[in-house]
């Protein structure tokens, strides 16, 4: 390809990039008009983004009115799994599209009354590099790892740790039988982002589920 038309790739991605900051910035003053809360929930397939949303909306659906919002690439499965938990969902499958965008997250916005919602959870297509892109217009990012993806997942995925709030390393209830040493995965995310807050959790024993429902909700 002559660098001309390489420039032109470029300028295209920015411009795509651009347009999703403008769109993330009206989503974010929606949701501040309607005193919502929201978050949006990044990590590899597997994770645990899922499991850990069902064990927060069995924590929360009592006192707080929960919309989440379901990227994945085919089928409903997540969102199902959810709504058991008295939550309302909303499933999108972004086909080709590694990551969700705003505009996914503004088409939502105009097709549900968000009055009736407290907070907003959005878990994003299971990738570790795509979402890096897109921001959705969210008061907080997490981002989830697993002890299962070995140690070195946060040092090697660096960009999601630098914009994200929060850090989860989940699964800690397999540290018995998996090889980590979860003092160094802490200490990594912090040195690539000494403001990220992290919080060890398992989503199936729940340690530490109120904790990071916690710091979730802690301003
Ligand atoms: N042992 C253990 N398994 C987990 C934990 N969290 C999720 N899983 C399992 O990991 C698999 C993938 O979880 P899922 O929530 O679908 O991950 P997602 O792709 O990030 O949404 C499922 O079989 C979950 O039951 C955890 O904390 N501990
Ligand atoms: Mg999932």
């Amino acid at each position: 390809m002559s660098e001309d038309g390489l420039s032109k790739v470029i300028e295209l991605n920015e411009d795509l990039i651009e347009n999703n900051e403008n769109l993330a910035a009206r989503n974010k003053e929606i949701f501040k008009k309607h005193n919502i809360k929201s978050f949006d929930i990044v990590g590899a397939i597997g994770a645990g983004k899922t499991a850990l949303l069902e064990s927060i909306s069995k924590n929360i659906s009592r006192n707080k009115r929960v919309l989440v919002i379901n990227g994945d690439v085919a089928t409903r499965i997540d969102a199902d799994r959810i709504e058991k938990h008295g939550v309302k969902t909303v499933q999108i499958n972004t086909g080709r599209e590694c990551a969700l965008n705003s505009y996914h997250i503004s088409q939502v916005i105009k097709n549900y009354d968000l009055n009736n919602f407290d907070v907003v959870f959005i878990e994003n297509v299971g990738n570790l590099i795509c979402p890096s892109d897109f921001i959705l217009g969210t008061n907080k990012r997490i981002v989830v790892v697993s002890i299962t993806e070995g140690p070195w997942v946060i040092r090697k995925h660096p960009i999601l740790f630098k914009f994200s709030d929060i850090a989860v390393i989940n699964k800690i209830d397999l540290l018995d039988v998996i090889e980590v040493n979860l003092e160094e995965m802490i200490r990594d995310a912090i040195e690539i982002n000494p403001n990220i807050k992290v919080i060890t959790t398992s989503a199936i024993t729940e340690e530490n589920i109120p904790e990071l429902v916690k710091e979730l909700f802690s301003n």
